[in-house]
């Protein structure tokens, strides 16, 4: 089953970004649950704001599951990326992301590499960058799986990275790695652009698509730009995908608001009832 999950950032450097609440995560805890959502997902700015012995007690009174987190806040807080020229630099970038893991995985959930991923460019070619970006991922995947969780790749649009753009790209990147345990995460937003058919797409990915953010062409809530939802959701359920559907998107024209248009649209599309 196709469960719904909404996102948390607690990054106030992310501010203006594609997240649907912000700072107060039992706040959001408590209007996830009143909407119905299964779990929620936390771009955290250190592995310390995911401390178990507070999540844990929280996850708990609301009944929600903790579906991902996000490492983006090395990149937005430390400017730290898996490509970047220096070793030194890299290498924190890699201490970042694992202690991510680490304190995702004390909860149960899967880390996500997006920005983090990085780019090709000032004086790093894109073979080297590739190179770099695969040791990384083989070492954080066989890292994650040490700790009973999967690692999440996420490609982005080109306005984010020139490494991985579209799923094709993320499972040519997969079949090049020894490690069985990393996943795509499928982000409609990146995808609308990207991508020549969405639906197309995930079937292509099928087996390979570990969590999906969704949200709208506009990256406000699912229903809201001019994406077709209909076959996007055949796609997945079709490709017998059992992750979470995560709404990545703007808080607009409210938190509450864009996430009970979220669940609106997830009820929709993915239990055929008629909500407005
Ligand atoms: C960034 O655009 C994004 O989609 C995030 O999920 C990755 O950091
Ligand atoms: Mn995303």
């Amino acid at each position: 089953m196709i469960r719904s999950c909404v996102t948390v950032s607690l990054v106030p450097e992310a501010r203006g970004g594609p997240f649907v609440f912000w700072d107060d995560l039992p706040a959001a805890c408590r209007t996830a649950a009143e909407l119905g959502f299964d779990a929620v997902e936390i771009f955290a700015p250190s592995a310390e704001a995911l401390d178990a012995a507070v999540v844990r007690p929280l996850l708990a009174e609301y009944s929600l599951q903790l579906a991902a987190v996000g490492t983006g806040a090395g990149w937005v807080r430390h400017k730290l990326q898996l490509c970047d020229p220096d070793a030194n630099a890299r290498a924190r970038a890699i201490e970042f992301i694992r202690s991510i893991i680490d304190a995702g995985a004390a909860l149960g959930a899967p880390a996500i590499i997006g920005s983090m991923q990085g780019r090709w460019g000032s004086g790093v070619s894109i073979e080297t960058a590739r190179t770099w970006l695969a040791e990384a991922i083989e070492v954080l995947g066989e890292h994650a799986r040490q700790r009973g969780v999967m690692l999440l790749v996420e490609p982005l649009n080109r306005y984010e990275t020139n490494l991985l753009n579209t799923i094709d790209s993320g499972c040519e990147f997969l079949a090049t790695l020894d490690t069985r345990n990393v996943r795509l995460l499928a982000d409609l937003f990146h995808m609308n652009i990207e991508e020549t058919s969405i639906a197309a797409a995930i079937a292509r990915g099928a087996g390979a698509i570990g969590h999906v953010h969704f949200v709208d062409s506009n990256r406000r809530a699912a229903g809201c730009g001019h994406l077709g939802f209909t076959p996007i959701a055949a796609a997945l359920q079709e490709s017998g995908y059992e992750g979470y559907v995560s709404a990545e998107a703007l808080s607009y024209p409210s938190a509450d608001e864009a996430a009970r248009l979220t669940m609106a649209a997830y009820r929709r599309y993915f239990h055929g009832e008629r909500v407005a």
